[in-house]
């Protein structure tokens, strides 16, 4: 990682981790530089906004924030910078991240956050999403975008045919 970071991933503490780790995995599938974090809407207002005005100045294209609970990182976040926002809801409390889901998801009218589904799949997704936004109209990325569907397409014809194998398996 030391190229520029082109996408920065927040999170609101670091037992946000394993969930946020798979966004990273998702741009490094894409060879995209990014720079990861932790900071707080709530613990560490100051951090957050400080974060969030200075990211567009240090290169960074496209912010993915995740935070569980009472989750208004992302939507904190987006109020201070004009960046693309992504946000990943955390299941981190006793009701299983739908608290999350709701609090980043219902943004007002004029300060978006697009907000993927709860958990791993989620932060998966806003990778992949990041690396959507940033290819815009560059060959070389959008080569990359399908390959990638193509691998996503081979892995179902794959599991098309062992589940032919274990149906003649099983005796049907
Ligand atoms: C949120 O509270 C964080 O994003 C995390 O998902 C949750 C719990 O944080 P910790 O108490 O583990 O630091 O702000």
């Amino acid at each position: 990682m030391n190229d520029k970071p082109l996408v920065g991933i927040l999170m609101g503490s670091d037992s946000d981790y394993d969930i946020m780790v798979e966004a990273a995995r998702a741009l490094q599938r894409f060879d995209i530089p990014f720079e990861m974090t932790v900071s707080s809407a709530h613990r560490s207002p100051q951090r957050t906004a400080e974060y969030s005005r200075t990211a567009r100045q240090r290169g960074v294209r496209v912010l993915i924030v995740g935070a569980g609970a009472a989750a208004h990182l992302a939507g904190v976040v987006a109020a201070e910078s004009t960046l693309p926002v992504i946000g990943v809801p955390i299941d981190a409390s006793a009701l299983k991240g739908l608290d999350a889901l709701l609090a980043t998801v219902q943004m007002p009218a004029g300060i978006p956050v697009a907000t993927m589904a709860i958990g791993k799949a989620g932060a998966r997704n806003a990778g992949i999403f990041a690396a959507q936004i940033i290819a815009g109209s560059d060959p070389v990325m959008i080569e990359k975008l399908e390959t990638f569907k193509q691998e996503l397409a081979a892995g179902v014809e794959a599991k098309a045919e062992a589940l032919q194998e274990r149906l003649v398996r099983d005796g049907f």
